[in-house]
């Protein structure tokens, strides 16, 4: 069988990077080849570009399953991403550009940001929070989100950003969980031209939560969002904050000192608080937004990730930031008030490096280029993608459509619990392939293995990670044995990542996808992506979703989920002509027994397709836990459709 895989190897679907991009690019060969001959060397010399209060003395101390990295140094994060700056010549460059929904904008020079941080941090002292408390933060995307996480770590305080798309329950949960002692919130947000009442959902939490002493609230919506403030324990920030000092001494941190606390979901209902430290987690987050993203001081980088998610923690604010470049942030979604927002903000702002998920680039080609045709794109040279396997087609649209032609992808794989981007192309470097996140970043050793552990060199199997790394999640907070059994047991000795991958000829990572998106079809392991990837060649699908159903003869059977383009109709012809066009893409062993076809697929807040729920659904099984989805109606229509189909 030559799988969709093997085809794209191809020489004509490689991409060599630009001539003219070898000479910016912040890496080289060399920069491999050094990690390769000392990696802990090589993180070592990284660190040392930080500022530190004192020096480490040792690099690393492994006792698997936990690590310490540059043990016995001090510095603070806030420090790193501001002051020095500031002090460096560029106190009045940009740090952040920022975009309201309802088109709103306001630029904060680093001398600025600084001391909004500064303000920030003293509101926070003065209410008594101090190193090592935990402060949840429930923002929508406006500045005070990432001037809020930097005071937090200004003065040694612990955050927990808690997206704001989150329900009531979500937040009261991981407030109980870390026993957070302040809450940072605001009046409301604004998305699709609605208010999110957020000082609403987080009042009805806060019935619960009996760490918590204070609540500091932005002002964002005003008189419209009717807010109740309770006396003692409420704060407008504009009164606390705006009258504070624009002084405030950094608190020397231990390179191993928390510096937050970010849930993620597990296989469970209990989500997991994966912890990360200080010195480590910025070295990695700062390395890997200089040599990925390849910033430079004239650089305008826009990660168009919610600071909810990881994403927006390292490359959003801290690596950016730590690297002096001028990042945009915006509140609102791609689609409103139309579906061209996000090119006009690339156009308006002069965006040089874009950075998003694979389910947005999917949107957008199903929206279709005359959004993008609008605006003048010529400004940006670099587009990224990160959050889950891209097919080919969409990198393919995404290259000639966003980039043309010009502009290299970085299709970047990591995890919340890597803290920073761990396989990836480097600009100048790398040659690319649709569909590839190429090879592990300097300093990170991967290895694949089959189910018994064993290295292998190519073909399918498990990603895993053998040696430490710095931006490592440390633990589960307050759960350490859920820390070992999650990704230390599966295969002694090594980090399980939880995702299927192949390797190719040529050493290339293919990103299957989370085991449980790996089917064995008659013995053969399909990734998910391989099949929707066929399916979206399809002139006629937008989008697909393939799950594996139990099937008495072959193990497993693949059930597509698709979304056509425009406003096409799935017809019984078009279910055979699908059929039939995966059976010629990649062979008969793929072809779906089922295709059901639907306005919408289940997502999760951050854009992951949920497939387990789309498993449940194709085998009929009763729905598991629903509560991270998007759009919960999704799901119901869906099982309606499905049953139909089954007749
Ligand atoms: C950054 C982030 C992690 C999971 C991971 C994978 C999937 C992420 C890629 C990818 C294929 C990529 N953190 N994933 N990046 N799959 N190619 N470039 O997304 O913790 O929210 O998710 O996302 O399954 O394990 S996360």
């Amino acid at each position: 069988m030559t799988s969709q895989i093997d085809t794209l190897l191809d020489e004509t679907r490689r991409f060599p990077p630009p001539e003219q991009f070898a000479a910016q690019a912040n890496a080289t060969e060399a920069t491999y080849q050094a990690a390769a001959k000392d990696r802990e060397a090589f993180w070592a010399t990284e660190a040392a570009q930080l500022d530190w209060i004192e020096p480490w003395h040792t690099v690393l101390e492994w006792n698997l399953p936990h690590a310490k990295w540059f043990v016995g140094g001090k510095l603070n994060v806030s420090s790193n991403c501001l002051d020095r700056h500031v002090s460096g010549g560029r106190a009045d460059k940009a740090a952040i550009i920022w975009e309201g929904e309802p088109g709103d904008t306001r630029t904060l020079s680093y001398a600025e940001l600084s001391q909004e941080v500064n303000r920030c941090a003293n509101a926070l002292r003065g209410l008594g929070v101090g190193k090592g408390d935990r402060v949840a933060i429930y923002l929508p995307m406006i500045p005070e989100a990432a001037i809020a996480m930097l005071a937090c770590a200004r003065i040694g305080a612990v955050h927990s950003v808690v997206f704001g798309g989150f329900s009531a329950e979500s937040l009261r949960d991981r407030i109980n969980d870390a026993e957070a002692v302040a809450v940072i919130t605001a009046d409301g947000g604004n998305r699709r031209g609605q208010v999110v009442p957020l000082k609403k959902f987080a009042d009805k939490a806060l019935e619960d939560t009996p760490s918590v002493r204070h609540v500091l609230v932005v002002s964002r919506i005003g008189e419209a969002a009717d807010t109740v403030m309770q006396p003692g324990r409420d704060h407008w920030w504009h009164e606390i904050v705006d009258a504070a000092s624009t002084e405030a001494t950094p608190e020397p941190m231990d390179a191993e000192d928390l510096l937050f606390i970010l849930y993620t979901s597990g296989t469970t209902g209990k989500p997991k608080g994966i912890v990360h430290t200080t010195g480590g987690y910025l070295t990695q987050v700062t390395t890997t937004s200089k040599y990925v993203f390849d910033l430079k001081d004239d650089d305008v980088f826009w990660c168009s990730a919610d600071i909810g998610w990881v994403t927006g923690h390292s490359y959003v604010v801290y690596g950016p930031l730590a690297n002096g470049a001028t990042v945009v942030m915006y509140e609102g979604s791609p689609d409103w008030p139309d579906r061209d927002r996000f090119w006009a903000l690339c156009a308006k702002h002069g965006v040089t490096v874009f950075y998003t998920a694979p389910t947005a680039i999917r949107t957008f080609m199903k929206w279709g280029p005359e959004f993008p045709d609008r605006h003048d794109l010529s400004q940006l040279r670099l587009l990224g993608t990160v959050g889950e396997p891209i097919n080919p087609e969409a990198w393919m649209w995404y290259h000639q459509h966003i980039g043309h032609g010009r502009c290299p992808i970085v299709d970047t794989w990591w995890q919340t619990e890597t803290g920073g981007i761990m396989i990836t192309p480097l600009p100048g470097v790398t040659t690319t392939k649709p569909g590839s996140a190429t090879v592990p970043f300097p300093g990170i050793s991967a290895e694949l293995v089959d189910t018994d552990g064993t290295p292998i060199e190519s073909g399918g199997g498990y990603l895993t990670i053998t040696d430490p790394w710095p931006g490592m999640l440390r633990t589960i907070y307050r759960d350490d044995d859920r820390y070992r059994e999650t990704y230390w047991s599966r295969f002694p000795g090594r980090y399980f990542a939880g995702d299927g991958a192949k390797l190719d000829d040529d050493g290339y990572w293919w990103i299957l996808g989370r085991v449980d998106d790996v089917l064995n079809v008659s013995g053969h392991r399909i990734g998910t992506m391989e099949v929707e990837s066929a399916l979206v060649d399809h002139p006629a699908v937008a989008e697909a979703a393939v799950v594996g159903k139990t099937h008495d003869i072959k193990g497993q059977a693949v059930a597509a989920f698709v979304t056509l383009k425009g406003d096409r109709d799935g017809s019984e012809d078009l279910v055979k002509e699908l059929k039939q066009h995966v059976t010629e893409k990649i062979g008969a062993i793929a072809r779906p027994e089922d295709i059901i076809f639907t306005a919408d697929l289940p997502k999760t807040r951050s854009g992951k397709i949920m497939r387990r729920l789309l498993r449940d659904i194709a085998e009929g099984r009763a729905l598991g836990d629903t509560t991270t989805l998007a759009d919960p109606n999704v799901v119901n229509m869906l099982i309606e459709k499905h049953e139909a189909a089954e007749g």
